[in-house]
């Protein structure tokens, strides 16, 4: 698309991102939601879930064989709502995981949403999608399309910009 901004391309990826229990129960939404924001991603879909454990297991599906599976899940499904949101934006799925941090606190960047308010593996406030694979799956399993956005942020043009 051309504008007075310049270039950009309309199509670009989308991650699913969510805050963990211990993000809404230490009222960090605002924050968090606020650093995609003021990057300059489009908020696609939002909504707080209570997880079911069907749905908790199935989200981290690839992690069944590991120890701290069984934790993880009764982590997610404590009871506190989750936020779940889809993101757009010019490598959102990369960059998402920047802002979000190392999966561990103790390695994550301290600019990062885990290096700056989590402490423990099992207590890391936030996921994002890896890939653009689970961003695929995760976007599916927790949204219907129905519920994902379709609209252009007025910032877009400056934000995307390809030249
Ligand atoms: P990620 O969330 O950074 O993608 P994964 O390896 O996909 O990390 O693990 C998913 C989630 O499982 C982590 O965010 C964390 O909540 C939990 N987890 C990972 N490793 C451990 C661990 O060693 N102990 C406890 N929980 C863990
Ligand atoms: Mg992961």
């Amino acid at each position: 698309k051309k504008t007075i901004a310049g270039t950009y391309k309309t199509d670009s990826e989308r991650s699913f991102v969510m805050i963990k229990p211990d993000g809404v129960s230490r009222q960090l939404v605002g924050k968090i939601v606020s650093r995609f924001e003021e990057r300059g991603y489009k908020l696609v879909a939002i909504k707080t879930v209570t997880p079911s454990e069907d749905l908790a297991k199935e989200h981290y599906s690839d992690l069944a064989a590991r120890p701290f599976y069984p934790g993880l899940v009764k982590y997610i499904t404590s009871g506190t709502p989750v936020v779940a949101m889809v993101w757009e934006g010019k490598d959102v799925i990369k960059q998402g995981r920047r802002i979000v941090g190392a999966t561990n606190p103790l390695d994550a960047d301290p600019g990062s949403v885990r290096g700056q308010y989590a402490v423990s593996v099992g207590r890391n406030l936030i996921h994002a999608s890896d890939s653009f694979e689970a961003a695929t799956k995760e976007i599916g399993l927790w949204f219907k399309q129905a519920e994902l956005s379709d609209y252009e942020p007025v910032a877009w043009p400056w934000v995307m910009a390809d030249n």
